[in-house]
């Protein structure tokens, strides 16, 4: 299963694309808002006690002084995908972006681009298939028909574009 959290109910349109990927794959998710500062002690009990309720992936979304993935990370030992969010005060989205991809050493959180929630879930797909023939085979359909759909746009530009390149 994969767990997923954001820092307030107001990351949830961004963090969607996460929760949509999980169920494009057919993971089982859990999704809800935990606050490394509103609600400290609650994002303490959802470490802790992640791993027991089954999860193996977290993926947290968090804006601003986006401190909730790395302070997860610190209180688990589940892998920890972190997504900056550039939410209504940000500072651009570098504010989040930086408070999630430098974390000391030791303390590990896998950083996607700013509101990157669709590669968090992919990345999660990811990790999970490791351990999953099925689902394995899944994300090889999935890069197969990234792949076709690529190769089909450039063949709507060759219409347009007489010289190019091919293979
Ligand atoms: C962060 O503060 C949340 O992750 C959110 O991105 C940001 C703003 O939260 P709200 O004021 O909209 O609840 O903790």
């Amino acid at each position: 299963m994969i767990g997923i959290i954001m820092g307030s109910r107001s990351d949830l349109e961004v963090m969607r694309e996460a929760v949509d990927t999980a169920k494009e794959f057919r993971v089982p998710y859990e999704v809800t808002v935990v606050s490394a500062h509103r609600t400290p002690d609650r994002m303490v009990a959802y470490a802790k006690g992640a791993a027991e309720r089954g999860i193996k992936v977290i993926i947290a979304g968090a804006g601003g002084a986006a401190h909730l993935p790395g302070m997860v990370a610190s209180l688990t030992t589940l892998p920890v995908i972190g997504v900056p969010i550039k939410s209504r005060n940000s500072i651009d989205g570098w504010d989040s972006l930086l408070s999630i991809v430098q974390m000391p050493a030791g303390v590990p959180v896998a950083t996607m681009a700013v509101n990157g929630s669709r590669n968090a879930g992919l990345l999660a797909v990811q990790i999970l298939a490791l351990s999953d023939k099925e689902l394995g085979h899944k994300v090889i359909e999935h890069k197969e028909k990234q792949v076709a759909s690529v190769l089909s746009g450039i063949d709507a530009m060759k219409v347009q574009f007489p010289n190019h390149f091919d293979e």
